[in-house]
């Protein structure tokens, strides 16, 4: 079940993700509270972006760490480390899904070519859980761990973005089964898995300026496939001013943040308040007029503005029922095109990076997923 994943460009991303992972994983682990904040192996995993779009290669991962080679008590086929795992892709035009179960024997990891494993879905995200081998339920198995990664024409090394971890429920022995009111569906309300972040903060972002910076977002709805999600957004500048924007989506959306609020341009911050001593500078970076084309283009080196910006859950509505205060989780991407002027032409290379946001306090409204038009009350 191995496969090979080109690795060592991904794991310089890896370095800088995991940094991120700190808020995520404080909040999820309260209870279990551990010497630092890196992410801890967990019985659910949500990869927030799969693309089968763009010319490359989109892999998802997924490995068993538990190591127990013991013949299994209540199968002779099965080994008591063995879990089952159930990838659950949803697609993010439309919020339908596909699913399909593995095996996984004990220190055994998978990394499937997501163009191959689900060819009729373009993007969305996607999770996977672990499941009983010999009654196929969703069960108490904190020992899985994963990570995914994008190779892509237009992304000079990569993009890597590590899955969000929710460990089951602490009150679970190993093996238990989580879905404990039996709808199938993963309640992410510290009952079955562990609870979602109230609130989720991103700690940069390069402005958005054409042709060098191109920040976005990707957010994933967590109230139900039937419902549109409104996310309040508090954006600061680098002194301390802040602006407010809300943006809706369904139940997943990648968009670039100049999409959701002028306030995360460049244009825009440098009309504020700003502090004008604070700002990036790309050596080599340039704003071309004339991408690829013949003539040779003296370097402009913008000064970029960056920021962060809060995040929370408004609302969220289907045609029949509305909920406050929704479940939601994000992924902060940052696009840099760097230039290249050489003899002949200007060129650009676009580098990506991925990191997951802090998050502050915790709510229990959460579902993977709920059906239909009204939200799970649980
Ligand atoms: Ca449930
Ligand atoms: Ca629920
Ligand atoms: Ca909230
Ligand atoms: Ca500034």
């Amino acid at each position: 079940m191995d496969s090979q994943v080109p690795h060592t460009l991904s794991s310089i991303m890896n370095q800088f993700t995991s940094l991120a992972l700190a808020g995520v994983a404080v909040l999820g682990l309260a209870v279990s509270a551990s010497a630092d904040s890196l992410d801890r192996a967990g019985s659910l995993l949500l990869y927030p972006l799969f693309d089968n779009n763009r010319g490359g290669l989109y892999t998802i991962t997924v490995t068993n760490t538990n190591n127990d080679t013991t013949p299994s008590a209540q199968s002779q086929q099965l080994l008591n480390g063995t879990i089952d795992v159930e990838f659950v892709y949803i697609n993010g035009d439309n919020c339908l899904e596909f699913n399909r179960t593995r095996r996984l024997t004990p220190n055994d990891t998978i990394t499937v070519t997501t163009l191959l494993d689900n060819p009729n879905q373009a993007t969305g995200y996607a999770y996977v859980f672990a499941k009983s081998p010999i009654t196929g339920q969703a069960v108490n198995f904190d020992y899985l761990i994963g990570d995914s990664f994008q190779v892509a024409p237009f992304i000079s090394g990569g993009l890597d973005i590590p899955p969000i971890v929710f460990r089951a429920s602490s009150t679970f022995v190993p093996g238990a089964a989580t879905d404990i009111d039996n709808d199938g569906v993963r309640d992410l309300n510290g009952s079955e898995y562990e609870k979602v972040s109230d609130k989720l903060i991103v700690p940069r972002f390069f402005a958005d300026s054409q042709g060098v910076s191109e920040p976005g977002i990707i957010l994933i709805g967590l109230t139900g496939q039937a419902f549109t999600t409104i996310i309040n957004f508090l954006i600061y500048n680098d002194n301390e001013e802040v602006f407010s924007a809300q943006y809706s989506f369904d139940c997943w959306d990648r968009i670039l943040l100049r999409n959701i609020n002028g306030a995360f341009t460049n244009t825009f911050l440098q009309s504020t308040n700003h502090n004008p001593n604070e700002f990036v500078l790309f050596a080599g970076l340039g704003v071309p007029a004339l991408v690829g084309g013949p003539i040779i283009l003296p370097p402009v080196v913008p000064q970029l503005e960056y920021g962060w910006y809060r995040m929370d859950g408004a609302v969220a509505f289907s045609t029949a029922a509305s909920v406050s205060d929704p479940a939601f989780l994000a992924v902060n991407v940052e696009r840099l095109i760097t230039w290249n002027f050489d003899a002949k032409k200007a060129e650009g290379f676009v580098a990506a990076a991925a990191s997951l946001p802090y998050g502050v306090g915790e709510q229990a409204n959460g579902d993977l997923i709920q059906h239909g038009p009204f939200p799970d009350n649980n």
